[in-house]
């Protein structure tokens, strides 16, 4: 790894009295579920952002990164910051300065090099390992203490300011993960809960290559999923209530499976939707009730069952909710024939990386 110290000592001719880290992610089971307030099993990588810094006596952020690719920020730290074009690294920066700014009187910015060694644009969560990194040392160096899942659920509000409308799971597994464990993750309000992995069990990743700004195209894309996720939704609660099938008006999709029968609501949604609002519940539902059966599996070093349960959420992601590619449904090909237990692909799609579950021999 690139010696941050050394680098900064370079920029800014002197130590830096901080460092702060956060890992990127990879999601074994539960895509496209946290933004439908449904769980996610996901684990955190060994791979990291990670900030060197020094406070400054002002607002002023003054912001380097190891990667030419992006040349240096300045910004000042207050609510309201204005966002650089969509997609620019400093927007991954000023996300959590300005939710921080709104929501506490903090007054201290810094000077800081960044350095990452998780893969962009590639599902692994780059983005939310940098906006972690950030929240953590603005928060420190402004005394400002928030319990640690009040803490993710703040930054995963904060991430939103780069345009994605993202779920929780990224921010959360990246503060809250322990090493050897799995996060299982519930949301509304968030929960978590560490699901030892078996010391057999290797996560292999593999990256196709295929980049997916998030910022770009497959924002529109990614947004418009939650939309349709949200409309399907709303038009079975109105035939739930129109049917008298509830006592109250479910708020959340976790409302909806705890008053129906997970086969009734699909029964009852398939007579409601059109075909493409349907499938984008059919992934949400069945992708939820996989989550819970895998918590299980891995519970009870069941390598196949939560292999065959990775399969048909790929599976679900390609034909329900159209998120896979050709060069992900390869890599996916390969591994199983590889030998691999089972095999998907991971984070939101479309391109990025897959991730097949093997016996570590
Ligand atoms: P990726 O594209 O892997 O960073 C995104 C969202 C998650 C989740 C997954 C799909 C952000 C920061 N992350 O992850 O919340 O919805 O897609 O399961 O928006």
């Amino acid at each position: 790894m690139t010696d941050i110290h050394a680098v900064f000592d370079g920029r800014f001719g002197r130590r830096p009295t901080h460092v702060s880290w956060a890992p990127g992610r990879v999601n074994l089971l539960g895509e496209h579920t946290d933004y439908n307030d449904l769980p996610v099993l996901p684990m955190a990588l060994q791979r990291q952002g990670r900030l060197a810094l020094s406070p400054r006596d002002d607002g002023r952020v003054v912001l380097h990164s190891t990667d030419p690719a992006f040349r240096p920020v300045e910004f000042e730290v207050r609510p309201g910051i204005p966002p650089d074009a969509p997609g620019h690294w400093a927007n991954y920066a000023k996300a959590p300065a300005d939710m921080l700014a709104r929501r506490f009187a903090i007054w201290r910015g810094f000077e800081g090099v960044l350095d990452s060694d998780v893969p962009v644009a590639s599902g692994l969560s780059s983005s939310s390992a940098v906006v972690n990194a950030v929240g953590l040392a603005l928060a420190h160096i402004n005394e400002v203490e928030v319990e640690e899942r009040a803490f993710a659920a703040l930054m995963a509000d904060a991430e939103r300011y780069t345009g994605t409308r993202g779920g929780g799971m990224d921010q959360a597994v990246s503060l809250a993960a322990r090493e050897g464990y799995a996060l299982k993750i519930m949301f509304s309000p968030l929960r978590l809960q560490h699901v030892l992995i078996p010391e057999d069990w290797c996560f292999v990743v593999a990256d196709s290559g295929v980049r997916v700004e998030k910022s770009g195209a497959a924002q529109k894309t990614y947004n418009s999923r939650r939309g349709e996720c949200e409309n399907a939704f709303n038009a079975v609660v109105e035939e739930v209530m129109r049917a008298g099938l509830a006592p109250t008006t479910p708020s959340n999709y976790p409302d909806l499976l705890r008053m129906l029968e997970r086969e009734e609501l699909l029964a009852l949604a398939e007579n409601t939707l059109d075909t493409t609002l349907f499938r984008r519940l059919r992934h949400v539902v069945t992708e939820a009730g996989r989550v819970q059966e895998a918590v299980d599996r891995m519970k009870g070093a069941d390598l196949a069952g939560f292999g065959t349960l990775m399969d048909a959420s790929h599976g679900s992601l390609r034909t329900d909710f159209l998120m896979s590619s050709r060069e992900l449904d390869d890599l996916v090909g390969i591994a199983r024939e590889g030998g691999a237990a089972g095999a998907r692909l991971t984070g939101a799609g479309l391109g990025g990386c897959i991730v097949a579950l093997a016996d570590r021999g």
